[in-house]
């Protein structure tokens, strides 16, 4: 057997692992549901301010901690005329929620294989958000965890149909359901502020790419915009800032980050790349990890702490 053939055999079998044990992740609890199984673009060299841009979370930052008040997290639906169905969304409340005061809002959204329980359960989203209200590191808020496949079933499909069209259609549908309908639901049981300075929206992978769509091309909806590990969903810079000083004078704050190690990489390295090139202040916050919760919790953790100042 020739050397080439060797090495050949050698990678074909290390492939055959990796597959496996994704695979078998992915069966429990734990598993990363977002792992990417579509081919994407090789990772381009690391630039110089490809860095973290903040101090990575504490130890502990995402486990209950006893002795402090934990916020709800209850079932929300409401009727979409985009889908003709009743759709759902986890709301979470945080501690001592009342209706006598006014809440900021948060949108966040979930990646091409997850639902509207994905920020919860794999990410420990309230939990993160408990912590940090407990130090008084974040503003109280409401957080929508919407299913963002709009589509008449909206159950994540079998492995083998995640990147079909009518699937990946489903995500950039959820733009009118977002504004048309769950945006006036959440608003009309909750008591929220209702404008633009008080509602952010962010999300993971596909969910990434569904945020920063919808929040850059909707500034009369939302101030606050972040994508983690976007997903190649994400429009080019140019559709996303047609006009770089109207959305200089509105933004509050563009938050991307990604890991160094996730195969997404070059979405938001040329998104970062486009945007410094035109004028458009955002924070870059790049950090060792994969596609994977460890940088999803991370980045959740920066940007709670930054919205609604
Ligand atoms: C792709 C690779 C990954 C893609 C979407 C994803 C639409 C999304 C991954 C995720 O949400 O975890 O080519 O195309």
């Amino acid at each position: 057997m020739t050397r080439q053939l060797l090495l050949a055999r050698h990678a074909g079998a290390v492939a055959l692992i990796a597959l496996a044990s994704a695979t078998h992740a992915q069966e429990g609890a734990a598993g990363n549901p977002e792992r990417p199984r579509a081919p994407v673009s090789a990772p381009l060299p690391l630039a110089p301010d490809d860095v973290r841009a903040l101090p990575e979370a504490p130890a502990g930052f995402a486990d209950v901690r006893p002795g402090i008040a934990h916020g709800r997290v209850e079932e929300f639906s409401y009727d979409s005329g985009v889908t003709g169905t009743r759709r759902k969304a986890a709301v979470y409340l945080p501690a001592g929620y009342s209706a006598d005061r006014r809440y900021p809002v948060l949108y966040l959204l979930h990646g091409i294989a997850g639902n509207h329980d994905e920020w919860r359960g794999y990410v420990r989203a309230s939990t993160i958000v408990d912590n940090l209200l407990a130090d008084g590191r974040a503003q109280p808020m409401i957080i929508v965890m919407p299913n963002g496949r709009a589509l008449p079933d909206d159950r994540p499909p079998p492995a083998d149909r995640t990147f079909t069209p009518e699937h990946v259609a489903g995500f950039a549908h959820f733009e009118r359901d977002l504004l048309d309908f769950l945006l006036p639901a959440v608003e009309a049981k909750y008591s929220s502020f209702g404008d633009r300075q008080h509602r952010a929206i962010a999300g993971l992978s596909m969910g990434g790419g569904q945020a920063l769509n919808f929040g850059l091309r909707h500034l009369e909806h939302f101030a606050w915009v972040g994508g983690f590990s976007a997903a190649p969903n994400t429009l080019p810079a140019a559709e996303l800032v047609p006009d770089p000083g109207a959305t200089r004078r509105q933004l509050a704050l563009l938050y991307l980050s990604c890991g160094s190690q996730d195969g997404l990489f070059g979405v938001s390295q040329t998104l970062h790349r486009a945007l410094k090139q035109q004028g458009v202040p955002h924070v870059w916050n790049v950090d060792g990890h994969g596609h994977d919760r460890e940088s999803w919790a991370d980045n959740l953790y920066q940007f709670a702490q930054l919205i609604f100042r």
